[in-house]
């Protein structure tokens, strides 16, 4: 599990290099950055309920053989599963955007997920569907411009996109 700057570390060490000028370049404009991904974080992680039913709500409504008998959602047990999956996925991503790396998505998440559900026989193109609709609100939640200073977010928007899409990908 590495951060952005652990992550330039272990680069520059397989390379036996030291730390670059563009490196520290890139670096430096993430902590000058810094206040947009821990409010970013922060506005993720107290809105994590509503984005999870919301996007299983419009999952649901958009895929409603998931619900019905031999759906894979159906009964409670599995309708918990599925929220808890996506709560899960989102916890995650919310890692990602604070340590500015993927790799504990990857390492402690999606390593081996699309296998699970295969086993499972939970379709991953479903679970990449909701995931897709948590991406959209989370990107919306982030991007309201209320009570909050406003300035160019899109950076951190289209890196917190890209984990979203990393997820996505990793189920299908
Ligand atoms: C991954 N999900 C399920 C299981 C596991 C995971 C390991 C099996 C064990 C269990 O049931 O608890 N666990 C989960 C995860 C991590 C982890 C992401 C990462 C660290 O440790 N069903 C649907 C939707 C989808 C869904 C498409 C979007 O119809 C999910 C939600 N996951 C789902 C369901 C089950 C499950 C288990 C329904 C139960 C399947 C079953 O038992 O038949």
């Amino acid at each position: 599990m590495l951060d952005a700057f652990a992550k330039v570390v272990a680069q520059a060490d397989t390379r036996g290099e030291f730390i670059s000028a563009a490196q520290i370049d890139a670096l430096s404009a993430m902590v000058a950055e810094s206040n947009k991904r821990m409010d970013s974080v922060n506005r993720l992680t107290s809105n994590a309920a509503a984005i999870v039913t919301n996007a299983a709500r419009a999952l649901f409504a958009e895929q409603p053989q998931l619900i019905q008998p031999g759906g894979n959602a159906y009964t409670n047990r599995r309708m918990a599963a599925c929220l808890r999956d996506m709560e899960i996925i989102l916890r995650y991503v919310t890692y990602a955007v604070l340590a500015g790396d993927a790799s504990v998505l990857d390492d402690r998440c999606l390593n081996g997920l699309r296998e699970t559900y295969q086993a499972l026989g939970t379709p991953g193109a479903s679970v990449a569907v909701g995931i897709q609709k948590m991406k959209e609100a989370a990107i919306s939640i982030v991007n309201d411009p209320n009570g909050i200073t406003k300035g160019d977010c899109s950076q951190i928007v289209s890196e917190i996109a890209s984990y979203f899409d990393r997820a996505a990908a990793a189920v299908v």
